[in-house]
């Protein structure tokens, strides 16, 4: 068995544990980074796709927004289309801010490039991942390399950063879910097709909810509300088209939906969960391992980005001398977590179908999306929900310095 020591072992190479290995290297803090699947895996798997500034902030620092810049899209706003018309919201006017479209496989291909790009440990097809000793000051995880040989990665802290179907989470004494789930999944496409319109729709309709996102100006991604157990082979592609048109492209006010070859479809589950704590002894949770929303929002990287951030500074301080900030990651993360759980329940709830609705619950929903459209407070306080709540300490606490971009 092959010893490596380090200062900080991270579980999983997803946007938490990427990003977060990123901000300790720009802080000359050393970390390996071990993930259970294989290279092409991470890079090809189509998730998010909608970043808060913040977010865009975080991976300018670290020198990894060239391409995002390029290719990103920046949307001033969003369309929420109910009652048969589509009505524009638009943050940059109501508060200041906007979004980015660049997709989540995207951000993971760039941040693996550049790790590899500095030499930094990264082991992609990793097996049998355990932690040890976090309650002691001299934790350790354990694995087996792609062609089978064990190692152990001795290390001051642990960052558990692998997702919710991790091992990371259930090493936490006494830690407690609290979850909530929903009616319905979703379904999403990814298609070469024209994008609907400039910015993002989402649409409430009596069949249920559909989202008009996009991944580029030549590829979109719809999404369907569908029944929580519906199969994809139920789903043809000249039913999810006939069923998108229906939902999003059935608008006197707007433009024909066009359709276009289907690459990618898939179901989705609606949940929400939080764990909580989210540290204990020696071992930080991150991103989805300690918390999942509804897709609805786009929170969920974002998250996972925030909690790198935070937990980066912690430790950033912690070698420094100071772990004050450590010592409360875990409360100051679940602050800005429960929000965003919030914001996600209440956009999940205003937007889709319960399949035990009634008429006075859809009458409530279309009062609610008419007052967000009639009146600016609570138009504001969506368009601050949407485009991210600021972070427990401020950028220039977690990225002093912001580094030159890599090519
Ligand atoms: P990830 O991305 O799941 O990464 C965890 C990594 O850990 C690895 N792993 C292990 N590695 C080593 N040893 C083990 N024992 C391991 N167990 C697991 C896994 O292979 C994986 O590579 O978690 P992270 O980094 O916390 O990032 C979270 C985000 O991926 C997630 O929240 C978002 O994708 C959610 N989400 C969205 N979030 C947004 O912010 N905006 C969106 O527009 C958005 N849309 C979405 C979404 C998620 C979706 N799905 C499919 C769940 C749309 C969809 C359809
Ligand atoms: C996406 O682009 O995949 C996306 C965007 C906004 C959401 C959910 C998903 O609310």
């Amino acid at each position: 068995m092959s010893q490596i020591i380090t200062q900080v072992a991270i579980i999983g190479a997803g946007p938490a544990g990427l990003l977060l290995s990123h901000l300790l290297a720009q802080r000359g803090v050393e970390s390996v980074v071990i993930e259970s699947r294989s290279r092409a895996y991470c890079e090809d798997r189509v998730r998010a796709g909608l970043l808060e500034q913040g977010s865009v902030n975080l991976l300018e620092r670290i020198g990894c927004a060239d391409r995002l810049h390029r290719e990103g899209l920046v949307h001033d706003g969003t369309w929420l289309r109910f009652g048969g018309k589509s009505y524009n919201f638009n943050f940059t006017k109501l508060i200041g801010k906007h979004v980015t479209i660049y997709g989540q496989q995207e951000i993971v291909k760039d941040l693996i490039a550049a790790r590899i790009a500095q030499g930094l440990p990264l082991e992609f097809d990793v097996s049998g991942t355990a932690v040890h000793d976090i309650e002691s000051a001299h934790p350790s995880v354990t694995y087996r390399d792609a062609a089978g040989a064990e190692h152990t990665i001795h290390c001051t802290y642990i960052a558990g950063c692998d997702g919710f179907h991790g091992i990371a989470r259930g090493a936490i004494p006494g830690v407690r879910a609290i979850e909530h789930a929903y009616p319905f999944a979703w379904l999403g496409i990814l298609a070469k097709a024209p994008p609907l319109r400039d910015e993002l729709v989402y649409a409430h309709t009596d069949e249920g909810f559909a989202l008009f996102t996009m991944r580029s100006p030549s590829v979109a991604r719809h999404y369907l509300q569908v029944d929580v157990d519906e199969t994809i082979d139920n789903w043809s592609d000249e039913r999810i088209w006939a069923e998108l048109r229906h939902r999003l492209g059935d608008d006197e006010t707007g433009p024909p939906l066009v359709d276009g070859p289907i690459m990618k479809k898939e179901v989705t589950p609606m949940r929400s969960f939080v764990a909580e704590p989210m540290q204990h002894g020696r071992l930080f949770l991150a991103g989805d391992s300690a918390h999942i929303v509804p897709p609805t929002g786009a929170k969920g990287m974002n998250l996972a980005l925030g909690d790198a951030a935070l937990l980066s500074t912690g430790i950033v301080e912690a070698f420094a001398g100071d772990d004050t900030l450590l010592a409360s990651y875990s409360p100051l993360a679940l602050d800005r977590v429960w929000k965003a759980e919030r914001f996600s329940y209440w956009m999940t709830t205003l937007m889709h179908v319960q399949p035990d609705s009634t008429p006075f619950r859809v009458r409530m929903q279309l009062a609610e999306l008419d007052y967000l459209r009639s009146s600016d407070a609570p138009a504001m306080a969506f368009a601050e929900n949407y485009t991210g709540l600021p972070y427990a300490i401020g950028l220039d606490r977690i990225a002093p310095v912001r580094v030159a971009q890599l090519r």
